[in-house]
């Protein structure tokens, strides 16, 4: 762990060139994006995570819950615009049920059987087990019964126990998060990892989380991307008084590119990275940019510029632009277009 967290005192420029150099050996001047759809069911929720400004609570005080058939028409308007995949996290709302979350599956597979559906972080899934009483990996098994195709990466934040329990008390535990992708990969599915920085953590705590990513790799070869999210501060409980540098989350995503080799991508999200930042994390060792969204709610609400999404030409073009070749790939990173 000593010989990892040292990475942060290279410079910027040789982590840079470290990083680089395994992403251009494993894509070339390639960068990956798909044209995806955000669907966020409900805000009502148990839990109670201070970094969050989605959840409706005193500072959000506009609680909702879409219908099944709403889910649906949104799916089915994305899908119409060439979205191929919807990628659906809800807040954990005690309210609808088991069903509802299993329903809203099962309604969008049934209407658009060839979409992706990229659903339920493993904090919801630790919920959905708790609030009906099966394991883990009935709710997992319902999960693929339904027609979930991927687990996407949210609910990690980070996974230091000390600092979880200041910052998301009662949440699915480190060790939870991991036993679920475990599970999720023993039956044969990809899903993605997140870490949430910027906030009270340290490099130390980075440093771990990562570790603990690469560990669970080794076992099953289940991860497809890694994710570092930048802390949005607005409108939530975590009162945090410094902030990250540009330098500090380059320097995150490089060391992620160079301890993760056994994770294939590494996605520098433009939502939570800035749109700017993320570009120019292409050269730091990111070789994914996440995609279209149309509409995103959890990091907006935290401060994000990322309320409508982005425009598939001026991601082409701003990708072009900075030196790199747009890729677009589906859910599993293979490719479907290369705009040249
Ligand atoms: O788990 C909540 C984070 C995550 C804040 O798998 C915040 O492809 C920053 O996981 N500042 C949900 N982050 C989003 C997520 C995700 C996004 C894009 C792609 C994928 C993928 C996954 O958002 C939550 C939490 O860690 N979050 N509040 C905040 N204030």
């Amino acid at each position: 762990m000593e010989k990892e967290l040292q990475l942060y005192d290279l410079d910027l420029f040789s982590l840079g060139e470290r990083a680089n150099e395994i992403r251009t050996q494993k894509y070339g001047k390639k960068t990956y994006f798909n044209i995806n759809r955000h669907i966020n069911p409900s805000n009502i929720c148990k839990d109670v995570c201070k970094f969050c400004a989605f959840s409706a609570h005193r500072k959000n005080p506009n609680p909702y819950t879409l219908s099944i058939e709403e889910c649906v028409n949104i799916a089915k308007n994305a899908y119409s615009k060439g979205a191929k995949e919807v990628h659906i996290v809800s807040a954990h709302n005690p309210h609808v049920g088991y069903d509802y979350y299993m329903n809203i599956v099962k309604e969008i597979k049934k209407e658009l059987p060839d979409i992706h559906i990229k659903a339920f972080t493993a904090a919801e899934v630790n919920f959905l087990s708790s609030l009906s009483g099966k394991s883990y990996e009935e709710v997992l098994d319902d999960m693929i019964e339904a027609g979930v195709d991927s687990m996407p990466g949210g609910g990690a934040e980070i996974f230091d126990e000390g600092v979880r329990a200041k910052i998301c008390k009662g949440k699915v535990s480190s060790e939870n998060w991991l036993k679920i992708h475990e599970l999720w990969h023993k039956r044969g599915k990809k899903s993605n990892a997140t870490m949430l920085f910027g906030h009270i953590e340290n490099r130390a705590h980075r440093i771990d989380h990562m570790l603990r990513i690469k560990r669970l790799q080794d076992k099953t070869g289940g991860f497809n991307a890694f994710i570092p999210l930048v802390y949005q501060r607005k409108n939530n409980y975590l009162n945090v008084d410094k902030f990250l540098t540009g330098v500090e989350i380059l320097k995150t995503i490089a060391i992620s590119r160079i301890l993760l080799e056994n994770v294939p991508h590494i996605k520098a999200y433009w939502v939570t990275t800035t749109l700017n930042l993320s570009l120019v994390a292409q050269n730091y060792g990111a070789d994914d940019i996440d995609g279209t969204i149309e509409k995103e709610s959890i990091n907006s609400a935290a401060g994000a510029a990322s309320a409508n999404g982005l425009k598939l030409d001026e991601l082409i073009h701003l990708i072009k632009d900075s030196g790199f070749i747009p890729v677009e790939r589906d859910s599993l990173y293979n490719e479907i277009k290369v705009y040249k």
